[in-house]
């Protein structure tokens, strides 16, 4: 059973080499929380980060909201992932045929290719998408979150539809990082990583869809590995504060996970 497999040992298990690092990473800083930085401004995305950076293992950007955006934000983005030892996430959630994929990801003004240690992809379009991102990425230090389920409410996402994204990353295992999902049944394999959104401290929902569950939930009961928290760190008074309690409540709720 993966979900009581620790860090450590699933890092061996990965195939994918930024899985590997981001498990290390988390057992190393005993961290499984994402921060996701839906900031429109550089300067504030990057303030943010100086303060909350050691707390976190993973940053999850939407790097097409930034009004401001430049070269030298990635600069100074990848500066503060190596002195914070994060790695980054950005959530294209990529959903077109694989020759747009391809240019989407290694071209135009983002260039995410040059700078995402991960993107995230749905499955919609079948495996092309994938053979794309693989031809595009190098999979020594790049890889792909495969969006197999969503959280928010209502959305069109079948049982059928996740168990055949879930095949679907089999074909190429050495892209996958994980799976962007809600459920620990949606897979077994313990090389690949469960990247859970839609968590706050109390269960809510917003005015848009978007459901919120308790670290506890999608921890010990739902198998998530990285937890994706927003708005319930970047929107708070102190968000250092507040990354630090998410940060302590997520890892307490792995660490009963792993000892049974
Ligand atoms: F794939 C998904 C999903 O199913 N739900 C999400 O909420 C991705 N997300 C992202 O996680 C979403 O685009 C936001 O960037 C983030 C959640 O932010 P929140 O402020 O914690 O709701």
């Amino acid at each position: 059973d993966r979900i009581i497999l620790p860090y450590e040992k699933r890092a061996e298990l990965a195939v994918n080499p930024v899985a590997k690092q981001l498990f290390t990473i988390m057992a190393t800083k005993k961290s499984n929380l994402c921060l996701s930085v839906d900031l429109t401004s550089s300067i504030d995305i990057l303030d943010l980060l100086e303060k909350v950076g050691e707390h976190v293992c993973l940053v999850k950007t939407h790097i097409d909201i930034i009004e401001d955006f430049s070269d030298n934000f990635v600069t100074q983005l990848k500066q503060l992932a190596q002195r914070f030892n994060f790695l980054i996430l950005e959530d294209r959630k990529f959903a077109d045929i694989g020759h747009t994929v391809s240019l989407q990801y290694s071209k135009g003004i983002y260039k995410i290719g040059e700078w995402a240690d991960c993107v995230t992809s749905h499955s919609l379009p079948g495996d092309g998408i994938l053979k794309a991102l693989n031809n595009a990425m190098d999979c020594a230090n790049r890889g792909v979150f495969l969006l197999a389920e969503m959280s928010s409410a209502d959305n069109l996402i079948t049982p059928d539809y996740t168990e055949a994204t879930v095949k679907m990353a089999a074909k190429y295992p050495e892209a996958i990082v994980g799976f962007v999902c809600q459920n620990k049944k949606t897979f077994n394999e313990p090389g690949f990583i469960q990247l859970t959104p839609g968590v706050q401290l109390e269960s809510s929902k917003d005015e848009l869809g978007q459901v919120y569950n308790t670290p506890e939930k999608v921890i010990l009961e739902n198998g998530a590995d990285v937890v994706v928290v927003g708005r319930g760190i970047v929107a708070a008074k102190s968000p250092e504060t507040q990354a630090v309690i998410y940060k302590d409540t997520l890892w307490k709720c792995y660490m009963k996970r792993i000892s049974g």
